[in-house]
């Protein structure tokens, strides 16, 4: 293949003389040329991942190294002047997902593609996906984030449906991604779309809209605002129309490859990833005795065709709808909904296994759960709290359904695509190897006493640290230190993530150098993170924060020593840079609430130490690697859940008992932040931390301080240090969601 005359035919010119949007589109066009190329076997049997959310990122770089191109483009690019980095700030970023599950949903389609496995992702075309955060007045305001545009990675499709919500019908049209695995097979991102769609409804400044007319809105936003009820409606419409669309598309695909519905699990399994697709198992029921089959044998069927990920145990994220809003979204599912709940009902009487419980709400993960041949976890201490605690009732009638699956991540993103200079270094070491059996990576281990390997490693990092310091120089116009240790925490806001415990230990930092403690070595801390548009706490711990980033880096006594900053708009192009360059990533949720998480995967691949709790795979990358290379503080799961239970956790005490803890938390609402921010946020966040901390951040506040400052400390012998960065490399391997995905075909879905 020669790709240069393909690339100058795309073009229609000399390359040198294109523009590098020009060349963008030539890139992309010839991509999906190459990849509607590839003949894929098709099995009897395929998988279908139904998700809400696919936070794919960018396409062109990964692309082209999954096509086996990169190289090769890159060259031809040069040559002709031009650099592909360039080429790939012209393409716009889907955000098509929230956090972890759509990421990892992306990092699976990978997997499933690369290990040459039939199977598709299902989901929605949102126009203006999550949002678009920006700051203002050191708040959070949200924006659309457009990124369709006439020529995209999206390819309209001849399959429409009518899909019939309550009163009204909508016309769906299906959109294709293509998934390219890495030298495999290509398979599908379904996108499915509403015909009537409106973007003219929403306007420039804000995400607000009409939320009722559904024909227009569908398939604007992801997560629209559920605050009130219209928004609540809102989102039962979007699953439905996903899920019913889905349904369709599966029996279509499953009845023209030869099954007669009675044999369907023998075409088809189905992923529901969290249970936002949940009903897609009444759906399919529904479709099915429309189409001749009985009740039991259409329940039966779909019980042997679904799958079910379980991705949070936090009450408030286990969706219940209101039996009232399902009747008027969709009026189709309500007889059978009450039947499944019916036949639970008749034989079992522990009355928390029901799916319409007495407030009239409808647990979805109960849906999934009794009629679902498979349930599993995404981490093992996440398996074991739904086995014995969150679940148990359930793990106690099933036991033979639940399984662990701990997330991976795909390293042809996370590390080829984000690190070349670390992916070079390593190929040079152990040979290519890695790229396809990731366990490969423990072949660094030989190397633990080599000097040279050691310097290089840190030399890598220092690069990676200058390239970040530019693209936040460039993006937010702050200055950070290249020789700082760059402390990092990425992930959505949320209070069991506790990123106010690390904004604490910001400002008990801050007040200690002020006292004349200088740190040996300089620390940025660096935050990214958004806010649900409607969680008050999560907008206020950010206006914190981008508090403490004023205060401190404009302190001439301070900010050569600590700076902060928060990233603005973080996202999969962002995290790219981040996580390159960071020295210690930061994992500290409140032991049992964070699931799995898979950025401390992301970090650990890319050489960061983990600073963390044990928990989620936390505690398996600790496992791994030894309590000489990470850092684990704070109380353990088992503590935390008796503290739920005995309800004996007061913030208030440790705040009065230990000074150190009450200088901080007292900072917050002191003249220096007051003076800089809204008192209405400031106070609101300190009355949290000390009447409630639902999330126990005091709890864990001054193991946290000290371990914190072991990991600084540490990082002063830079040989020791960089030997525990090989490590945490060499013992990454376990975490490719190539591993996760063998996983999953081997015990839940068994494709051929
Ligand atoms: C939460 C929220 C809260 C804000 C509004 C919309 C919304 C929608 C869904 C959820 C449920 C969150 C479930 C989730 O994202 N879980 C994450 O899944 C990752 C992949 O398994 C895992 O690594 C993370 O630990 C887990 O939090």
């Amino acid at each position: 293949m020669d790709v240069s005359s393909l690339l100058k035919d795309k073009c229609g010119k000399e390359i040198s003389n294109c523009t590098n949007e020009e060349i963008y589109y030539a890139l992309l066009n010839l991509v999906d040329d190459l990849a509607n190329q590839k003949h894929n076997n098709k099995g009897k049997k395929k998988l279908y991942y139904i998700s809400a959310e696919f936070l794919i990122g960018k396409l062109l770089s990964n692309n082209l190294i999954n096509l086996g191109i990169y190289d090769e483009v890159n060259s031809i690019l040069s040559a002709n002047g031009k650099k592909l980095s360039d080429i790939e700030e012209v393409e716009p970023e889907p955000s098509l997902g929230n956090g972890g599950l759509g990421r990892l949903a992306a990092c699976f389609l990978d997997s499933i593609a690369t290990l040459g496995l039939d199977g598709d992702g299902v989901g929605l075309n949102y126009h203006f996906g999550l949002f678009k955060q920006v700051f203002k007045d050191k708040l959070q305001l949200e924006q659309k984030n457009e990124w369709i545009e006439q020529n995209s990675w999206l390819n309209k499709t001849d399959t429409t449906y009518e899909i019939e919500c309550g009163e009204f019908k909508l016309k769906s049209r299906l959109y294709d991604i293509n998934v390219i695995g890495y030298n495999n097979r290509v398979n599908k991102l379904h996108l499915f779309d509403v015909e009537t769609i409106d973007e003219s409804i929403v306007n420039d400044e804000s995400i607000n809209f009409n939320k009722e007319d559904i024909a227009k809105n569908l398939t604007l936003f992801l997560y629209p605002d559920d605050s009130d009820e219209d928004g609540r409606l809102l989102r039962i419409y979007q699953q439905y129309f996903m899920v019913s669309n889905a349904a369709r598309l599966i029996l279509d695909e499953c009845e023209a490859k030869g099954s007669n519905l009675h044999d369907l699990y023998d075409y088809a399994v189905i992923q529901i990833n969290d249970t936002h697709p949940t009903m897609v198992i009444p759906e399919l029921i529904r479709l099915l005795t429309e189409r001749g089959l009985s009740m039991d044998e259409a329940i039966d069927i779909v019980s042997k065709t679904c799958a079910y990920t379980n991705h949070t145990i936090l009450a408030e994220a286990l969706e219940k709808w209101p039996m009232s809003y399902l009747e008027k979204a969709v009026p189709n599912l309500i007889d059978i909904i009450k039947e499944l709940d019916k036949r639970v009902r008749e034989k079992y009487e522990d009355e928390s296994l029901y799916i319409i419980d007495d407030d009239d709400r409808v647990h979805m993960a109960h849906i999934d759960i009794h009629y679902c041949f498979s349930v599993n976890g995404v981490a093992s201490l996440h398996t074991e709290i739904l086995e014995k605690n969150e679940l148990n009732n359930f793990y106690k009638i099933y036991p033979e359904k639940f399984n662990n699956k701990t997330n991976g991540i795909t390293f042809r993103r996370w590390l080829m695509h984000c690190n070349h200079e670390l992916t070079n270094f390593i190929e040079e070491l152990i040979g290519d190897g890695f790229k396809k059996d990731a366990t490969e990576l423990e072949k660094l281990d030989q190397y633990i006493d080599d000097k040279n390997v050691l310097e290089k490693l840190l030399k890598i990092k220092f690069d990676n640290k200058l390239v970040l310091k530019d693209y936040i120089k460039q993006h937010q116009n702050i200055d950070i230190d290249e020789n700082s240790i760059f402390d990092i925490q990425i992930k959505r806001l949320h209070e069991y993530k506790r990123q106010q415990m690390n904004a604490l230990y910001v400002i008990y930092k801050y007040l200690d150098i002020k006292k004349g403690n200088i740190p040996s070595t300089p620390i940025t801390v660096i935050f990214g993170a958004k806010a649900a548009p409607a969680y008050t706490m999560a907008k206020d711990i950010i206006h914190l924060i981008l508090c403490l980033q004023q205060l401190i880096n404009n302190d001439e006594q301070v900010n050569k020593y600590l700076k902060v900053v928060m990233v603005e708009n973080y996202n999969v192009t962002y995290a790219e840079k981040l996580i390159p360059a960071c020295d210690i990533s930061e994992q500290i949720s409140l032991a049992s609430k964070e699931a799995s998480g898979t950025g401390n995967m992301k970090f650990m691949l890319n050489g960061a130490l983990t600073l963390g709790t044990e928990d989620g795979a936390n505690v398996e990358i600790h496992e791994l690697v030894g309590d000489d290379n990470i850092f684990i503080f704070g109380k353990d799961s088992e503590t935390v859940i008796e503290h739920y239970e005995n309800e004996d956790y007061e913030s208030i005490d440790i705040y009065a008992r230990n000074p150190k803890i009450k200088e901080a938390v007292d900072f917050i609402i002191g003249t220096e932040l007051m003076s800089i921010g809204n008192a209405e946020n400031l106070i609101r966040v300190f009355k949290e931390i000390i009447k409630k901390d639902w999330f126990m951040a005091l709890l864990d506040l001054e193991d946290y301080i000290k371990t914190k400052e072991i990991a600084f400390k540490q990082y002063e012998d830079r040989e020791n240090w960089a030997k525990k960065m090989l490590i945490n490399i060499s013992k990454a391997g376990y975490f490719s969601s190539d591993r996760t995905i063998q996983d999953y075909n081997d015990d839940i879905w068994k494709l051929n």
